[in-house]
């Protein structure tokens, strides 16, 4: 029977199904070998990525460098696997290997979190914080959540996202006379006086800290449930520079498993033991088919390596060099939201700083290898695909072993070429010193 593989000559390990008769052979090459051989036009697009991956840096706070056993786990026969429901309750047969990492995810979850359950079935962030919401509220309900200017996420009840439109939302801001501090007496007024149901807490851009206690005070007084998604900081709170807010007693924690927890793309909730079946039953049945094996695989090793000694190490100097950006480019003129930072990001205001909005920040410094991304600023009065802002972070440079040292030169780095963005030896000069950083520090998963 023919089924249409292709077979390379022979190597120990890999075995593929002749291409004459079907039957099993053993390949000669690597699967990556033969990913080229069999689509060299995908496998181009491959090497082209790994290249720019490994002679730039990464600064878009949300990406890192995950482990090259998280790799593995997602390119492994876990794949191949449905598992629809939950250990020990699935729709198919074949489940003694799937059950024991899925248990294996949820008890390192809840470990590190020191929650009372995890789910770890969530594809990615979008889907995890629709489960919550879908689990808990109903059409129209009151929510409030931060607004997207002033860093919270689409899915905070941004209009142009499905749960901006299906429940009520309240969208708090930051406040400029506090240096884009919450003023929570504002808060505790508008929770009077729109008596949410929940109150979301989190950001994708805000390079401060939140301080947990006051949002529970806020929501135990007018009954509303309280949910915060640490996406950007559920590695910092793990490795503990950050505090959680399950110790603050939130009854819902959302966090992706792919940005400073270095996982595999993928979501988490984390929740007290009474909302347990709720949120179960809303990520499956209610919104999503199978888990993605594979990725709850690489989510249990990621979890694994999040608790041990280094990982905290790590997470300290992802702050420490976080800090370290912000210094040198604050003391060479950028003027950041906020005036600096306390977590893992910064957003710089472009306009206000060189004169150039977010989008030709962003392509200047993709000229020079450092990628950002770009970003609005609280109340922008630019289109988003033209902002007034640039989003940078720490967590992958750090995974490559970069320090405060290599934050320094990045930082003049990145002054130059926004100061003068239009010079070209400038914007070569940048790009040697960046090479210099990256050959020093090898990006961490990918092949020489
Ligand atoms: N897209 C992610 C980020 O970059 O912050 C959040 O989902």
């Amino acid at each position: 029977m023919k089924i249409g593989w292709r077979l390379g000559s022979e190597v120990p390990g890999v075995r593929l199904p002749l291409p004459d008769n079907g039957e099993m052979g053993t390949a000669s090459i690597s699967p990556r070998e033969l990913l080229r051989e069999s689509d060299p036009d995908l496998f181009a697009a491959l090497a082209g990525e790994e290249r720019r991956q490994a002679e730039g840096i990464e600064l878009i706070p949300s990406e890192n460098y995950t482990y090259p056993e998280v790799l593995a786990a997602l390119g492994s026969v876990f794949t191949n696997k449905y598992a629809e429901g939950y250990p020990g309750r699935r729709y198919y047969g074949g489940q003694e290997f799937t059950d024991a990492i899925e248990r294996l995810a949820r008890s390192r979850a809840k470990a590190l979190f020191r929650c009372e359950h995890a789910n770890v079935q969530p594809l990615s962030g979008a889907p995890m914080n629709a489960a919550v919401y879908l689990a808990m509220l109903k059409p129209g309900d009151t929510v409030m959540g931060m607004d997207l200017s002033h860093g919270g996420h689409l899915t905070h009840g941004a209009p142009v996202s499905h749960m901006g439109r299906l429940f009520q939302w309240i969208r708090y801001k930051t406040d400029p006379g506090r240096r884009g501090r919450i003023d929570f007496d504002v808060l505790r007024r508008s929770a009077r006086r729109h008596r949410p149901r929940m109150i979301v807490c989190g950001y994708s851009s805000y390079p401060r800290d939140y301080d947990y206690g006051p949002f529970k005070s806020i929501a135990d007084e007018v009954g509303a449930m309280t949910m915060a998604d640490v996406s950007h900081i559920g590695g910092l709170i793990a490795g503990g520079a950050l505090s959680n807010p399950v110790d603050a007693g939130f009854d819902f924690v959302t966090t992706t498993t792919h940005k400073t927890l270095r996982g595999p793309r993928g979501g988490m909730i984390l929740c007290k033991k009474r909302f347990r079946k709720a949120v179960d039953q809303s990520v499956f049945p209610g919104l999503q088919g199978g888990p993605h094996m594979n990725q709850v695989a690489a989510t249990a090793i990621a979890l694994g390596r999040a608790l041990q000694p280094d990982f905290k190490e790590y997470c300290r100097q992802v702050l420490v060099n976080a800090r370290a950006l912000a210094r040198a480019l604050s003391a060479g003129g950028a003027d950041l939201v906020t005036g600096g930072t306390s977590n893992h990001m910064m957003v710089v205001d472009c306009v206000s700083s060189f004169g150039i909005n977010g989008r030709q920040a962003e392509e200047t410094l993709d000229r020079i290898a450092i990628t950002c991304n770009k970003q609005v600023i609280p109340d922008d009065p630019n289109p988003p695909l033209r902002p007034s802002g640039i989003r940078l972070g720490t967590p992958a440079a750090t995974t490559r072993g970069m320090g405060e040292e290599e934050m320094e030169v990045l930082g003049e780095c990145i002054l130059d070429g926004l100061r003068d963005s239009g010079d070209p030896a400038t914007l070569a000069r940048g790009r040697r010193r960046v090479r210099e950083l990256c050959a020093a520090h090898p990006a961490p998963g990918i092949p020489e």
